[in-house]
């Protein structure tokens, strides 16, 4: 079986998942597309040599019988009305984070789901496909280094575009963090808090940059998260775990070693896109494959999607606040306890 997917967004991450499924993976097509910005969508057509219908509108894909599954890469606050309809259309649904920008709306997301009865979104948390998070994720299951006590995380980007804000700190980049963090632990959020360090000159002067962020899980673990995203040098993604008998922590990207004009060197990545290469490639071949084998998906959840939603929101309100506020989710619904059971075996 073929999974033909339409392509609702065909901007800068909407191209590279066209991309990858048309040139690098197994079991997909690209069989519709659109985009508010029509050209963009006839371009994508040919850039990529698509046999695809170039749609108006996100309703009129959706009423395409040929369409199983749809991928959802349009600005975030427009994916949750895309997934809902697509929900309602019958059919699966890979959206991009966030998968919603209010938890009002990703929990609208999360009861359509339940009412259809099995997992038809999937999130695009791809760090959960990393091999190195996945590496962190097992060893702190197999209890190799005892409890877990404190994570000390930094997401670094070389530069960021002048309509990037202090909002998007938390709402765009530290929601990566925000998924995979809990993810590693198995625990959720209890509060968070934020620090503005001395500021760098490299940032446009409406951005506050760095940021640190501080989060305590139900348990008592403590989280630090520096978000530092003009920090010149590269795409720096760190993550280690302090456990009570020992500490792990994400390998360096592999990368070869030079001997030159008396000194060592070895390169840096700039771009998430290839930092993440790999672990975008998996999720979508999961993607796929579950899809044909099980006829559900089984990566992050809308519930992940809901809980990310929430602790965003509290990340910004630390942000305009300068306090500690606290997370308040909901009680997990059994539906997403099952999933979850499933996809640890
Ligand atoms: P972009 O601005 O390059 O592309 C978004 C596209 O969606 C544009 O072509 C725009 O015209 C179109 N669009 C907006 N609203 C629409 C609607 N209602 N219907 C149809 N098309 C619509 O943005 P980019 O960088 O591709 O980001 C898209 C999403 O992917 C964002 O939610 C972003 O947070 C997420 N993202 C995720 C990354 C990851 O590491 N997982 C990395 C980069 C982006
Ligand atoms: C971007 O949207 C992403 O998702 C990248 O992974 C992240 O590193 C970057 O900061 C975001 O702007």
């Amino acid at each position: 079986m073929t999974v033909n997917f339409g392509v609702i967004g065909t901007g800068a991450i909407g191209r590279t998942h066209i991309d990858r499924i048309t040139n690098r993976l197994a079991g997909g097509k690209i069989v519709a597309v659109t985009d508010i910005n029509d050209e963009s969508a006839k371009s994508t057509v040919e850039e990529y040599g698509l046999d695809a219908t170039v749609y108006p509108d996100d309703t009129t894909l959706l009423e395409d019988d040929h369409v199983d599954a749809v991928i959802v890469t349009s600005w975030g606050p427009a994916h949750a009305q895309s997934v809902l309809s697509a929900i309602k259309a019958g059919k699966f649904v890979f959206c991009e984070k966030p998968l919603a920008t209010t938890a009002k709306d990703a929990l609208e997301i999360v009861d359509a789901e339940m009412a259809v009865g099995k997992q038809v979104v999937q999130v695009g948390f791809m760090r959960r496909y990393d091999q190195g998070y996945k590496q962190l994720k097992s060893t702190v299951k197999n209890n190799e280094i005892g409890e877990p006590l404190m994570i000390h995380a930094c997401h670094r980007n070389q530069s960021q575009a002048e309509s990037y804000t202090t909002e998007m700190t938390a709402v765009d980049t530290l929601i990566h963090e925000i998924d995979a963090l809990h993810w590693l632990v198995n625990d959720d959020y209890k509060s968070v808090r934020v620090i503005y360090p001395k500021r760098t000159t490299k940032a446009y002067e409406h951005l506050q940059d760095p940021q640190l962020f501080i989060m305590e899980t139900l348990s008592g673990i403590i989280i630090t998260v520096e978000v530092f995203t003009n920090c010149q040098y590269g795409y720096d993604i760190q993550c280690e775990i302090v456990g009570e008998l020992g500490t792990v922590k994400l390998p360096e990207v592999p990368s070869t070693v030079m001997r030159k004009n008396a000194s060592l060197s070895q390169a840096v990545l700039t771009d998430w896109k290839d930092r993440f290469e790999d672990a975008f490639d998996a999720e979508f071949q999961d993607f796929i494959n579950s899809i044909e084998r099980h006829g559900a998906v089984q990566g992050p959840t809308t519930w992940d999607g809901y809980i990310a939603a929430v602790t965003s929101d509290a990340c910004v309100k630390a942000q305009e606040t300068g306090e500690k506020q606290e997370i308040g989710l909901k009680e997990r619904p059994a539906f997403y306890q099952e999933i979850e059971n499933v996809a640890a075996k």
